[in-house]
């Protein structure tokens, strides 16, 4: 049982009732507990080749591709990485491993080798997923040998291939032909506590470099359950709905809320390997989709978008925003293009499980949100909102940084005990870095951010990772990255640069600098030079004046 909370502190909880959450079953079964029952019913639905698959087949694929994960060598605890883009072979990894106790750690397939290695190396990962594509990124330097039977006493790398069946890349294997030769009856009996892990996205958190979010099974199942179970759920789905899955499943927005909730809830799930708007509202049209979890640029761009009168798209009854501010604005422009759908934000944020609070007028008996609301805080778990300075806990509409405190939350930073206690206090609070407050209607607003962290269209940009890549140039003395406001991507990383003694280095050099060693989305969208980098006593740079010398700059 959770702390009670200390006399005078206010905390706020969900208006539905908490419900018994299974929290001992492990994630597969929780998430496939209706297979049978609906097994030809479609699960997923693959739009790049318009197979779908009903529960039946996805449950027995998932278990095949556990079986083939063991034959690699894949035992309960080890790490598999999935470098894929949203596809039915994800899944199928996904569920495989969770099916054997082992844990994925899925990484965007558009990252540098040096980034993907970063992640490889930190997870332990045995195996990585990908598709042919992606292969040359695996022949980095970095990366062991790519190679799998018999080494002659070097370490290979064991990569599977889900593209070219009978057909892989030199020293890679096929992923269906793995699976199509694999039994599951070979599959080994492991007793899976709801304490282990299943997920390991990488976050920065707070503060500091991406570092592997420990997500366990228990804590998945009760994330999911606190969403679409209950009398009453919060995030309404069942058999007949069908999910969008466009945004990417290695982000815990889609893996959770998108493939986790639809499948507990019986519902099938589009899976789009890339944002590309015709073939989205295509897949929408065609598949008769009902629940759309976006991210803001994405309703920009279909509120935008003369195409969408050419589609029907009267099937969409709730469009779920997260992972970034939605404002007024940009609902009422979509609105009118889809009349019949309820829109509303749902807040998560990785190491929260991911949600921290939900749209209610999801709900299978809505209640009114107010426009910019991100709903209410998800049942079966506690929000509070403490002044940054004092740590106290304050009352209604005071802004203060969001604590969120649940059986949903991560269990830590995979082997970084100091972030996990700097993030998870000893009650058990998550501390987000977000700044809002919750109104009198228990709606909770975010209004700004105090930790480091940059977010373009929704993607995590950690200030330190491109600090310490500028910092390694000989011609940069010190240096500070910082968001940018941008209309279009919501922020964008800028850098404050200190060149070295004697360098006359140009933005533009410094700019290629970065965008050779990062994912696009973490590219710096402006260098400024200065003389000296606002730092605290203790050398902590002062971003917040950083941030505000760019704000007056603008509207300067
Ligand atoms: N408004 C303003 C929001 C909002 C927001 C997030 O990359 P991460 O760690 O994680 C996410 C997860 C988002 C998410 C998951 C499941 C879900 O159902 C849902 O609702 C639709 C959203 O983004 O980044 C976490 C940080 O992103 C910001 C906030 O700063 C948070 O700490 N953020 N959602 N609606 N800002």
């Amino acid at each position: 049982p959770a702390p009670a909370p200390a006399p005078g502190v206010t905390v706020f909880r969900s208006k539905l009732p908490d419900i018994d959450i299974p929290s001992h079953l492990p994630l597969h079964d929780y998430c496939f507990a209706r297979a049978a029952e609906l097994a030809d019913a479609p699960c997923l639905i693959a739009a790049a080749t318009g197979r779908t698959y009903t529960y039946a087949e996805t449950r027995l694929l998932c278990r095949q591709a556990a079986a083939s994960l063991h034959g690699l060598g894949v035992a309960q605890g080890d790490r598999v990485m999935i470098l894929l883009q949203n596809s039915v072979e994800f899944v199928l990894t996904f569920f495989g491993a969770s099916f054997l106790g082992a844990v994925t750690t899925a990484a965007n397939p558009f990252c540098t080798p040096q980034e993907i290695h970063k992640q490889f190396k930190a997870s332990g990962a045995k195996v990585i997923v990908t598709q042919s594509a992606y292969v040359d990124k695996l022949q980095h330097e970095a990366f062991p040998r790519i190679g799998n039977g018999e080494g002659e006493g070097d370490v290979l790398l064991t990569v599977v291939t889900i593209d070219d069946a009978g057909d892989a890349p030199e020293g890679c294997l096929a992923f269906w032909d793995l699976v199509a030769s694999a039994d599951e009856a070979t599959l080994p009996a492991v007793s899976i506590s709801p304490d282990d892990p299943v997920a390991l996205p990488f976050s920065s958190g707070t503060t500091g470099l991406p570092k592997g979010v420990v997500l366990t099974h228990g804590g998945q199942v009760s994330g999911v359950a606190q969403q679409v179970d209950g009398a009453n759920p919060n995030l309404y789905m069942g058999p007949g709905d069908v999910a969008l899955c466009v945004l990417p499943l290695f982000h815990i927005f889609s893996l959770n809320s998108v493939l986790l909730c639809a499948l507990r809830a019986g519902a099938a799930v589009m899976l789009m390997p890339k944002f590309e708007m015709g073939a989205m509202l295509e897949g929408i049209q065609r598949w008769r989709v009902t629940v759309a979890a976006v991210v803001p640029p994405l309703v920009l761009a279909l509120a935008k978008n003369p195409a969408l009168e050419k589609y029907d798209l009267s099937s969409i009854r709730i469009v779920l925003s997260g992972a970034a501010p939605l404002g007024k604005e940009l609902i009422d422009a979509l609105r009118d293009r889809l009349p019949q759908a309820v829109f509303g934000q749902g807040y998560g944020m990785t190491e929260a499980g991911p949600v921290l609070s939900m749209c209610p007028e999801f709900a299978k008996e809505p209640s009114p949100a107010k426009p910019g609301s991100c709903g209410t805080v998800v049942r079966n778990a506690e929000l509070k909102v403490v002044d940054p300075d004092t740590g106290l806990a304050l009352g209604r509409n005071l802004p203060g940084e969001i604590c969120i405190r649940g059986p949903q939350i991560m269990k830590g930073y995979l082997n970084d005990p100091e972030a996990t206690a700097r993030t998870v206090d000893v009650d058990g609070w998550l501390h987000t870095g977000d700044i809002g407050y919750v109104d009198d209607d228990e709606e909770v607003f975010i209004v700004d951010r105090v930790k480091e962290l940059i977010k373009f269209k929704g993607f995590q940009v950690p200030p330190a990772e491109l600090e310490a890549l500028l910092l390694a140039h000989p011609s940069i003395a010190d240096a500070a990255v910082v968001p940018q406001k941008d209309d279009a991507a919501g922020e964008v990383p800028v850098a404050f640069v200190v060149r070295a003694t004697d360098s006359d280095i140009a933005e533009e050099a410094i700019k290629e600098f970065i965008s050779k060693q990062v994912v696009f989305y973490k590219r710096l969208h402006k260098v400024y030079f200065t003389h000296s980098i606002p730092k605290s006593a203790s050398g902590k740079i002062l971003r917040r004046e950083l941030r505000a010398q760019l704000a007056s700059a603008v509207t300067a």
